[in-house]
């Protein structure tokens, strides 16, 4: 079915250039004003900074908030720790040094979009999104809790920054592809960014999505894969291998470039070179999962255990 022109330009907030819609959220998270001056002044840093000085940046932004996950799953009792660690580096480029989102005015109608679809690894996004200055860091510390914003799954009602609420594995792809649409039918020049997981790829909707945007020809569309090589209790290639995965996105009339997850300037290539002819792209990242804690890295039983106080205390020592 084709949903109306006039459907979707109202879903991504009217005509290019317009106000945003009005007010979508239910529960209050306020800005941090400082800690958006200091993103600020490191987006300027490094939209003027070299490779090595660029990477440097980036790891050291990582770097605090792997340790930010560790503690806030530890306090919250919950949580997904080898996914959050896994894609930390792939949410780190991505809001430090590419997408066009302002904090201060997140309904900003042309900002890019980003739609973590692995909505199970919502503390590292949220606090990629304190890091940026959405809301304040000391916020993180109510993950979880009865009444807070933050629950375990992103909700777009409840978290400024947040664009799509997920949880429900397979909903981020074709969301983004609607997103996509409704911002090209405005000709707006933002991009919208998913980021999947790669045992979620296992669920059909993502494919159909695919097949619509590649037939569309979505050139503002990039989806990146966390191929960490584990799911929820098992590896992905023991329960429905995805190889030849480049080849699958390709044949689906998509770009598709394989990269190392936790390689900053790798991702950072990958996501800001321009797309060819009309096409999305899928940038598969490379990861292991609980990276950064060696306990952890590629260990099935951390996709929602829960570090006790030793063991943070030690993830937290390994990740200084
Ligand atoms: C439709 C659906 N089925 C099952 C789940 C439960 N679940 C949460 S995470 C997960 C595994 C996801 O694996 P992957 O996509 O590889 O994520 P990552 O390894 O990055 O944590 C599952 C099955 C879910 N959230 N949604
Ligand atoms: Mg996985």
């Amino acid at each position: 079915m084709r949903p109306s022109e006039t459907t979707i330009t109202a879903a991504v907030g009217g005509a290019a250039g317009t106000a945003a819609p009005p007010a979508r959220r239910v529960t209050g998270l306020l800005p941090d004003h400082d800690a958006i001056a200091e993103w600020r002044r490191l987006r300027e840093r490094l939209a003027h900074a070299d490779r090595p000085a660029t990477a440097a940046a980036l790891v050291a932004l990582a770097g605090g908030i792997r340790r930010t996950v560790i503690s806030t799953i530890t306090g919250a009792g919950l949580g997904h720790t080898g996914g959050d660690l896994s894609v930390t580096d792939i949410l780190t480029t991505l809001y430090g040094a590419v997408l066009r989102v302002d904090p201060a005015n997140p309904d900003w109608p042309d900002r890019d979009r980003l739609i973590l679809s692995k909505g199970h690894c919502s503390v590292a996004l949220y606090t990629t999104l304190a890091t940026c200055g959405f809301f304040s860091a000391e916020q993180l510390s109510t993950f979880a809790a009865p009444m807070s914003p933050l629950n375990g799954h992103p909700s777009r009602r409840a978290v400024p920054g947040i664009e799509t609420s997920t949880g429900p594995l397979g909903h981020g792809l074709p969301v983004g592809v609607g997103v996509a649409v409704g911002l090209a039918l405005r000709k707006s020049a933002a991009r919208t960014v998913v980021v999947l997981g790669d045992g979620e790829l296992q669920e059909g909707s993502n494919w159909e999505a695919a097949m619509t945007a590649g037939h569309r020809r979505l050139s503002s569309l990039t989806a990146v894969v966390d191929r960490n090589g584990l799911q929820q209790g098992a590896r992905t290639s023991a329960t429905n291998d995805l190889e030849p995965l480049a080849d699958k996105w390709r044949a689906f009339g998509w770009e598709a470039v394989e990269v190392d997850g936790h390689d900053h300037l790798a991702l950072l290539d990958a996501v800001t070179a321009p797309h060819g002819a009309g096409r999305p792209r899928c940038v598969i990242a490379r990861t292991v999962k609980g990276r950064g804690v060696s306990f952890m890295e590629d260990r099935v039983e951390w996709h929602h255990k829960v570090p006790d106080a030793e063991q943070a205390r030690l993830a937290l020592e390994e990740l200084r």
